[in-house]
């Protein structure tokens, strides 16, 4: 019989029926808070973390999806404002970073855009507005083995979150010191992460922040599907391979490596891996940076560290003309800062299996062609467009298509550039406008001598004298 037909034609039977259901309830919920309390005293949780919430059915839901997590690089553009929403949404949050991102700030003569705090006032402050306080390390992943692996050993993560990376292409490509402090940064701190999760003998879930761009930028003929390619060889024996690998700077290439590294540790260890190969990521701010001015994300606008969509904004704000590279028809993917920190927690609470091969998301809201996306900011607001030589070397036109379908699969409703969210970019870049140092907009890396023989004689700089 139906709950609803009780209810419509016998009061009486009604009445005993709603109170053998509210003593149901209560000796579930009694149930339900014992074993809330059990996994917390376990150490799996602090306690903070179960106090702060109404007791219930859904704080039980929470706090065993809760996680420990640390954050490698949570001190970046895209560490930051993820380990913010991580914390947020229960987790309870380790920030891991050398600063050397604020190092190569110094070294480059530039800065954040965004007034950004030091990292102790950024943890202060979210710690005085949180109910789930976040932890910080300097440690570096390159060098500091042996305290990795105390931290592994001691802190007994679920997941790591590792965004540790030295990851601007031009950065990269500047000169032979910056090819190699890529390749030993990135590599050598990939490595130590695997190896002291082995060395630690801790099952973590590993999710690491790769590139759309290990794929290349070729037009492929077809969908970039996640991660792995199926193939038939020629003797018709059927295949899935990684895909194929085709880096378009140093920093792509380690990326590439990356790969490789996490292929072997999955194999050989059996270490639980995601890769995310995420499109160029913009936007600043989120939910949780806009609580406090001393919350705000960096904003990289220069030639190294800035990225095309943010720096295109922040051009038009400033009414500098925007820097097309050649043509313009490279087409790229693009994701919203925001679902970069929701794809991080679907990712979390996705894990493969022990054994599992490597999991590969593409981590991607859409693909946009750079000339279009110049022409739909010159039609809002008139700034200017300035085609440069392009310092890189890289296809002129591409075509791009590329499957997302695992992470809105799983409930991703992402962010597009469409939806006019932009603004939020284009008020904050005008807000702190006068904190733009604008010889630092012209690209000042390129990718071998041809391309920077060709700025040096680039018409567009050469009539504003602005030859690199
Ligand atoms: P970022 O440079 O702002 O942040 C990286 C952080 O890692 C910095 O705070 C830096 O100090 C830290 N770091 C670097 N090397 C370290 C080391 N050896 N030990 C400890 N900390 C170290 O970069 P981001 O834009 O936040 O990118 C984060 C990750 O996401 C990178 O791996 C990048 O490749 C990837 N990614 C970024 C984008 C993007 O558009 N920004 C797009 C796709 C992928
Ligand atoms: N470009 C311009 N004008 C500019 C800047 C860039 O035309 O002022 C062009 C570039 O030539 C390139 C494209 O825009 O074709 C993208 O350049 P970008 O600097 O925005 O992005 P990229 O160098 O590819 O690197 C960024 C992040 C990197 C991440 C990558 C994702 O810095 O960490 O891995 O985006 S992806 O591009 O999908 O590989």
């Amino acid at each position: 019989m139906k709950v609803e037909s009780v209810y419509l034609v016998a009061p009486i039977v009604r009445d005993n029926f709603l109170k053998r259901k509210q003593k149901m309830w209560r000796v579930t919920i009694g149930v339900l808070v014992i074993l809330e309390l059990v996994v917390a005293f376990q150490g799996r949780l602090p306690l903070t973390t179960v106090t702060h919430r109404s007791w219930g059915l859904g704080s039980l839901r929470m706090a065993t999806d809760s996680k420990k997590v640390i954050v490698f690089g949570g001190d970046g553009f895209c560490g930051w404002p993820t380990a913010l929403y991580l914390s947020d949404q229960g987790h309870d949050v380790t920030i891991v970073d050398n600063l050397s991102r604020r190092k190569i700030d110094i070294e480059l003569g530039c800065d954040s855009l965004t007034p950004i705090a030091p990292i102790e006032e950024r943890i202060r402050v979210w710690n005085s507005l949180s109910k789930n306080p976040i932890q910080f390390q300097n440690l570096d992943l390159q060098t500091d083995y042996a305290e990795l692996v105390q931290l592994i050993k001691s802190d007994k993560p679920d997941s790591v979150v590792h965004f540790a990376e030295q990851r601007a292409a031009p950065y990269s490509m500047k000169d032979p010191k910056r090819k190699r402090y890529t390749i030993d940064n990135n590599i050598s701190g990939t490595h130590n992460l695997m190896c002291a999760i082995v060395e630690s003998e801790i099952d973590v879930h590993v999710i690491h922040l790769g590139t759309m761009g290990v794929y290349g930028y070729g037009t492929s003929g077809g969908e970039i599907p996640e991660g792995y390619l199926d193939v038939v060889l020629k003797d018709g024996r059927e295949s899935s391979i990684l895909h194929p690998a085709n880096p378009g700077s140093v920093y792509h290439l380690t990326k590439c490596m990356d790969a490789l590294v996490f292929q072997y540790y999955a194999k050989n260890d059996g270490l639980r891996v995601t890769d995310l190969h995420q499109g160029i990521v913009w936007g600043t701010n989120t939910d949780q940076t806009i609580r406090d001015e001393r919350l705000i994300n960096r904003f990289d606008y220069d030639g190294d560290y800035g990225t095309v969509l943010n720096r295109f904004l922040m051009q038009a704000a400033l009414d500098i003309p925007m820097t097309v590279y050649g043509t313009g028809g490279q087409t790229r993917g693009f994701i919203h800062i925001s679902d970069t920190a929701r794809c991080i927690e679907i990712a979390l609470n996705n894990p493969p299996k022990t054994g599992d091969k490597v999991e590969i998301f593409n981590q991607i809201a859409e693909t946009l062609r750079v000339r279009d996306l110049a022409n739909l900011i010159s039609a809002q607001t008139g700034c200017k467009i300035r085609n440069l030589e392009n310092p890189r070397k890289e296809d002129a036109e591409n075509e791009l298509d590329v499957s997302n379908r695992k992470f809105t699969g799983l409930g991703l409703n992402p962010i597009t550039v469409e939806m006019g969210v932009a603004d939020e970019v284009l008020s904050v870049t005008k807000k702190y406008a006068h904190r733009c140092d604008k010889t630092k907009v012209l690209p000042s890396s390129f990718w071998n001598k041809a391309r920077a023989s060709a700025a040096a004689t680039d018409d567009a700089r050469v009539e504003e004298n602005i030859a690199p």
